[in-house]
């Protein structure tokens, strides 16, 4: 038989029935009856029962479960329960076998570890529960994007592979580069704020590395990010376009993938607007209440980000960090030059992106990068393009992973990466 799939399942119709079809799927399920016997198959779209009878079936050899087959015959109505049609097989052909035992279970009834799970994760999704969530992962990326073109943000690719660091500080994974040191980008921080000076608006979603030796249920040392950058905008405006964002993507997810919530058991709430805004200064004072230690300028500890969560669950925006705490591009205030004006989007303790209103003066950004360590002379490609007519520009930041694991309301973001990078794990 030549290898031609007419339909997917989920397309099997009444207007088909007693029409020939060639379906393409995994064996979920063979039971042999004598003289007959039925095959559960399954396709991307769903689930269908095949029945097998006379000669076919007494030629049917071994088939193991989770094997590839093809299989032609006539659609018509079924018994079987939750299904509304079924095939009467004239063909089936094993296009790939499974070997058997299989290293974990695709059908989900027996629950392996997560290592587990990755160790062998194109056989994972195969489990409708991780395919869900990689469902869901897309149809976010879609909403994302569909709303930032909405808004007038121009889609772009910057470099991974980069001369010298994006962010400062060291967490940067370097590589030899014929010859020359190069780094992974941790960020498209420096491009996306060059784009402003002909786009305007620019977003980019793109993985980014950080050589960061954290072990927790958060960091990635390869993670996906979206970024926005946009000309004639403040802090408070780009917060704005992130909570229309969330709430679009939390709407948008909601309302097209029921399936796949209920797949995953999980259903999606849609998050209470306007996000409360919340100063770092107002977060010192909760937690001297509560008896912490802690001064104006002392970074905010996990353990203290997880009081201040308890005290406003759900999505806040902290706002007004010191500049002390905050990379050479963010721009003071102006009433109190010892505060930023950013912002970082909280759902409880999670930081699920951080951003603010850049430094746009190139002499201001100059001696900004030499108060914080940084050679200017590293940074000449970037600072020259600041006097071509640079306008003030505010963006911000946000992991993906974190957002997709908020969102389907787990801990782990590696459960919404397909194959995850740590400090541990460099394979599959
Ligand atoms: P920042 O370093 O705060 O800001 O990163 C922004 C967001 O990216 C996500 N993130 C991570 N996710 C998983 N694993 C990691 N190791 C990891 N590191 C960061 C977080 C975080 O909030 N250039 C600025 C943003 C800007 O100002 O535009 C930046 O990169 O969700």
């Amino acid at each position: 038989m030549a290898f031609v799939k007419t339909h997917d399942i989920s397309e099997l119709n009444q207007e088909l029935i007693g029409r020939q079809v060639v379906l393409g799927g995994w064996i979920e399920d063979l039971r042999k009856l004598g003289k007959m016997s039925f095959i559960t198959l399954r396709d991307i779209s769903g689930l269908s029962q095949v029945v097998v009878k006379g000669e076919l079936n007494d030629s049917l050899g071994e088939i193991n479960r989770q094997s590839v087959v093809s299989i032609k015959g006539i659609v018509q109505e079924t018994r079987a329960r939750d299904l509304a049609f079924e095939i009467k097989a004239e063909e089936i052909e094993v296009l790939g076998k499974a070997i058997h035992p299989l290293p974990v279970d695709p059908i989900g009834r027996l629950e392996s570890n997560i290592d587990t799970r990755l160790n062998h994760r194109a056989l994972d999704m195969r489990n409708q529960k991780t395919a869900s969530i990689f469902k869901l992962r897309h149809h976010a990326l879609q909403s994302l994007r569909k709303t930032l073109a909405n808004e007038k943000f121009l889609e772009i690719t910057t470099p991974k592979i980069i001369g010298s660091a994006s962010e400062g500080g060291a967490d940067l994974f370097s590589l030899e580069y014929f010859g020359k040191t190069a780094y992974l980008a941790q960020s498209p921080q420096l491009y996306k704020e060059q784009m402003t000076i002909g786009l305007e608006r620019v977003f980019e979603i793109s993985n980014f590395y950080r050589a960061e030796n954290s072990h927790t249920g958060r960091h990635l040392t390869e993670f996906t990010s979206i970024d926005i950058e946009a000309a004639f905008m403040d802090y408070e405006d780009v917060m704005n376009v992130l909570e229309t964002l969330v709430l679009s993507v939390y709407k948008d997810i909601s309302e097209k993938c029921k399936t796949e919530q209920e797949v995953i058991k999980h259903a999606i709430e849609i998050p209470t607007a306007p996000f409360e805004r919340v100063t770092y200064t107002q977060c010192v004072g909760e937690l001297k209440k509560a008896g912490e230690k802690i001064e104006f300028g002392d970074d905010l500890l996990d353990s203290h980000l997880r009081m201040i969560g308890k005290n406003h669950p759900g999505f806040f925006f902290l706002t007004d960090w010191p500049m002390r705490l905050k990379p050479f591009y963010i721009r003071e205030k102006d009433e109190d030059a010892t505060l930023s004006r950013s912002f970082d989007l909280q759902h409880g303790f999670l930081e699920l992106s951080s951003g603010g209103t850049r430094l746009h003066n190139p002499e201001m950004l100059r001696s900004r990068l030499k108060e914080q360590g940084l050679d200017p002379g590293q940074f000449e490609d970037h600072l020259k393009t600041f006097d071509w007519g640079m306008p003030p520009h505010s963006g911000w930041g946000m992991g993906l992973d974190r957002l997709m694991a908020t969102l389907i309301g787990i801990d782990n973001v590696r459960e919404v990466v397909l194959y995850p990078r740590d400090p541990d794990r460099l394979s599959p």
